[in-house]
């Protein structure tokens, strides 16, 4: 469980239990299922929100992943925030209803569960990054898009970014990676824009990670300009810094390049509050702010459904 104080942060229990009120609740506009399951066996649990919910509707998809890292446990919050408001807000807010009419959004508010889960263990924060397979596998660089081409990543196993034996090698991004290549429907990929919380540093990041290059193969500068674009209007609603995510450092195997690689999805990541702050402590601010900066993307999340059409 979170440490007191901290309680209204979601444990994995909890997470589950507020999807399953919200499908219950709503029922024609939230339906919950998984993706598959952890290394130890969770369920990786998927909320799909749009008007007739129950059918695949020719719609632009667009998929928000969260807690890749199990210490950003914010990440989650901001996963949940986005079910609550596309759910609650249907009857009576204009925008999100036209939103929810026009798209299908697809939730995963735990990408590591297990370890999320382990993190606040004995209800003590241990700073913990990656899943819990062996020493661990940093989901972020396990993805199969140039695996540790590029000195982005470790291998190994006791580092922090240590990138697993082979790519897709951790049952998560597995899994995750699976079910993105299952929305190809008719040759065509449905998902067409993807955020990827994380903490913290206040950062809006598009790919490539894995090259300081603006274009490589793959992204012209035409696609480069667009992420660019979008990144930067976002940027102005949430105060954010939009950059390559290179321009951070390099990173390979990262669920951005990828997306985009891949799928053509145009895929984010957003670290999210404190700008800085004291190495770990950094990750785990106080439940108070929960409101204050999940909302804080509000209009960035809408923002990047509109750029979805
Ligand atoms: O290193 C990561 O995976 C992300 N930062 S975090 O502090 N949340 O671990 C950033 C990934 C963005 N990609 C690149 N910087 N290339
Ligand atoms: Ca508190
Ligand atoms: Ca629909
Ligand atoms: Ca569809
Ligand atoms: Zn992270």
């Amino acid at each position: 469980e979170f440490p007191a104080g901290d309680e209204k942060y979601h444990t994995y229990a909890e997470m589950t239990a507020e999807l399953q009120a919200t499908a219950r609740d709503h029922a024609s506009l939230a339906r919950v299922s998984s993706v598959g399951r952890s290394y130890e066996g969770r369920e990786l649990r998927l909320i799909k929100i749009s008007d007739n919910v129950a059918t695949d509707e020719n719609e632009p998809e667009v998929l928000f992943t969260c807690n890749q890292h199990a210490r950003e446990h914010l990440t989650t919050e901001m996963c949940l925030r986005i079910v609550q408001r596309f759910t609650d807000g249907y009857d009576t807010d204009p925008a999100i209803k036209q939103l929810v009419d026009t798209r299908e959004i697809l939730v995963l508010p735990s990408v590591n569960p297990d370890g999320s889960e382990y993190d606040i263990s004995g209800g003590r924060y241990k700073g913990w990054r990656k899943n819990r397979q062996g020493q661990g596998t940093d989901p972020n660089r396990n993805w199969g898009y140039k695996w540790g081409c590029c000195g982005g990543s470790s291998g190994s196993p006791s580092s922090e970014t240590y990138r697993g034996p082979s790519a897709f090698s951790a049952p998560e991004t597995r899994a995750v990676s699976n079910y993105v290549n299952s929305r190809v429907v008719g040759g065509r990929q449905q998902i067409t824009a993807h955020i990827d919380f994380h903490t913290y540093s206040e950062l809006v990041l598009w790919p490539y990670g894995y090259t300081y290059n603006d274009t490589a193969p793959g992204m012209t500068q035409t696609e480069a300009r667009r992420f660019q674009d979008v990144g930067r209007q976002i940027a102005r609603s949430n105060g954010y810094t939009p950059q390559q995510s290179s321009d951070l450092y390099v990173t390979d195997g990262s669920v951005n390049d990828w997306m985009w690689a891949q799928h053509k999805i145009l895929s984010y990541t957003f670290e999210m509050y404190p700008r800085s702050g004291g190495g770990l402590s950094g990750f785990y601010p106080p439940d108070e702010v929960i409101p204050r900066e999940t909302a804080r993307n509000d209009a960035a999340v809408d923002t990047l459904l509109r750029a979805a059409g």
